[in-house]
Order: structure tokens, then sequence, then C-alpha cells
């Protein structure tokens, strides 16, 4: 399979890491939106929340407190957005489940 992701989740492609425990792992985006954006990401691969199952349900909260501990750790807690995009039609181009936490500017809604 050629997912970038994984490729960055297996060390085979580098990523300025953030965060990383046994199932997550967090990196700057290369193409930043705002003055902090990271990529939070399951290491195996699922291609989206929509591909999610009741399984995935602790892995899932464990990247919401992941993000929140990432945030804090950024000292954006204050306000931060933490998003996924969920199909191309949603502007989903790497296909494996991300979620991207913004911070550092004045955030619009809704989004575009
Ligand atoms: P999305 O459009 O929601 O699928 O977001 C994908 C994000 O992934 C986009 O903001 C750019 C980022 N990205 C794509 N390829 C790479 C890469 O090789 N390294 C890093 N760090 N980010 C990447």
């Amino acid at each position: 399979m050629d997912c970038i992701f994984c490729k960055i989740a297996s060390g085979e492609t580098e990523a300025s890491i953030i965060y990383e425990d046994e199932d997550i792992l967090a990196f700057k985006d290369l193409n930043p939106q705002a003055p902090t954006h990271i990529l939070i990401i399951p290491k195996k691969h699922i291609e989206s929340l929509s591909a999610c199952s009741q399984e995935d349900s602790a892995l899932l909260g464990n990247i919401q407190t992941a993000a929140a501990k990432i945030a804090k750790e950024l000292n954006v807690s204050e306000a931060f957005r933490l998003v996924t995009n969920n199909g191309a039609k949603a502007g989903q181009s790497v296909k494996h489940l991300h979620y991207h936490l913004l911070a550092g500017r004045r955030m619009m809604w809704p989004p575009g």
C-alpha cells in the first residue's frame, strides 16, 4: 500500500514529530494553514473516520486526549481547532485518517 502517512508512521519518510505513543503519531503539517498546524494520526491504517468501527472507539478517544495534551504542550490550549476532513468532497487528500490541530490565528466559522 502506498500511503504517505503509513510511511511516516513506520519511519520510512521523515516528518517533524511532535508526539508519539504506541498507537498515535503527531507531526507538523508540510503545508501549514496556521502558525500551529499539527497532524494527528493513528499508526494503523484507517482510511477515514467513515471507515472506523466500534472497535476503534478507544483509539478515537485517545486521539482527542492526545490532541488536548499536544495543545497544552504547545501553549495553545486556550484556542485551537481539531478537525478531520472525511472524503474528497470534504477536502480529504490523504486517505489515512488524520486530525488537523490548528492554532495561533483567529479561526473562521463556518469553515469553507
Ligand atoms: P487533508 O487535505 O485533510 O487530507 O490533509 C492532508 C494534509 O497532509 C495536508 O494539510 C498536507 C499534509 N501532508 C501531505 N503530505 C505530507 C507529508 O509528506 N508530510 C507532512 N508532514 N504533511 C503532509
